[in-house]
């Protein structure tokens, strides 16, 4: 991160403006101009209307402009930021069970009723220092996106864009794996430096990545967790009417979450627009994929953290 924007950030992190308001500095680890920002900013808009005297939230900027993507989460952990809108495979150096809430086969709804949310917490405030907000996407799968075609669920001499989302599957496939953040992904696909990437269903236009994608590999496999994560300290700091506040319209942003079965299927025909094709398996190979996934991606966890993947996978599997 630029050394001098480290410090306006760290100065100016959660400073009371009047007696009671508070204003909370978020940042984001997707790009500003991709679509998990611009769904947030009318709700941080209504959020700031309704809170005002109380609570605001200032939205400081996004990846990679601010920060890299893998940065954010060191960024929430250590107070430099308040807030942030992030997802679990760009702050696994912080804790291997970040990534685990891509493997929810149940609604953010009902992990908050079965206690997953509970045990979220537990394990997000005593490893990160991070307090879990709310779930802003869902109902979204991963895919492969391909620059050459592939017949059959092997990936062997395939290079692949990843981040720790799709690695332990798309290793047990045998391709050969890069990591990079989001902002890397097109000038590796304009090199030729990859044969694909994964990504969800939606949001591969934010960056043009479509000119330079042939194919889409269905079925997708895993529920794409983006999430509204908040510095524990900070949280703590806030007054009961502040937190019920924050609470409340964390609430209200998960609520929004069945909008993405539209934006998803926008999307798929968007892609089918541009000339994407699809490649698809059949019957028996596609349900054999998306159990690799799971296998591959629980493995993945247990072997990290033992004890708290396991706690996990009993809530958030079906
Ligand atoms: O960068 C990624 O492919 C990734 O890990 C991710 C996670 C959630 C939503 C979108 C992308």
């Amino acid at each position: 991160m630029h050394r001098v924007l480290y410090a306006v950030l760290a100065a100016a992190c959660a400073t009371p403006v009047a007696a009671q308001e508070t204003s909370l500095r978020l940042v984001s680890a997707f790009p500003e101009n991709g679509l998990y920002v611009k769904h947030l900013l009318p709700w941080v808009q209504k959020f700031n209307a309704e809170g005002k005297g109380l609570l605001q939230i200032q939205f400081v900027g996004a990846s990679p402009k601010v920060m890299s993507s893998f940065e954010v989460g060191n960024a929430v952990k250590g107070g430099v930021v308040d807030l942030a809108l992030n997802t679990g495979a760009f702050y696994t150096n912080l804790m291997p069970e970040a990534d685990a809430l891509k493997l929810a086969q149940i609604s953010a709804a009902e992990q908050r009723r079965n206690g997953a949310y509970a045990l979220i917490n537990r394990i997000w405030n005593a490893k990160a220092n991070m307090q879990y907000l709310a779930r802003v996407v869902e109902h979204t799968p991963f895919h492969l996106y391909l620059t050459r075609r592939i017949d059959r669920p092997d990936l062997t001499g395939l290079k692949l864009r990843i981040t720790p989302v799709y690695r332990d599957f798309f290793q047990a496939l045998g391709a050969t794996l890069i990591t990079t953040t989001p902002a890397e992904v097109y000038t590796a696909l304009e090199r030729g430096v990859v044969d694909g990437y994964g990504w969800p269903i939606h949001g591969i236009f934010d960056l043009n990545w479509h000119e330079r994608t042939r194919y889409r590999v269905d079925p997708g496999f895993y529920n794409a967790e983006v999430s509204l994560v908040m510095n524990l300290d900070a949280y703590r700091r806030l007054s009961a009417a502040q937190r019920e506040y924050l609470e409340r319209q964390a609430l209200a942003l998960e609520a929004l979450n069945d909008k993405w079965k539209e934006v998803n299927a926008e999307e798929a025909r968007r892609q089918a627009q541009h000339g994407i094709q699809i490649i698809q398996f059949d019957a028996a190979a596609a349900r054999q994929y998306q159990e690799r996934a799971y296998e591959a991606g629980w493995a993945g966890i247990l072997k990290a953290a033992p004890e708290t993947g396991a706690q996990l996978r009993k809530l958030l599997a079906r």
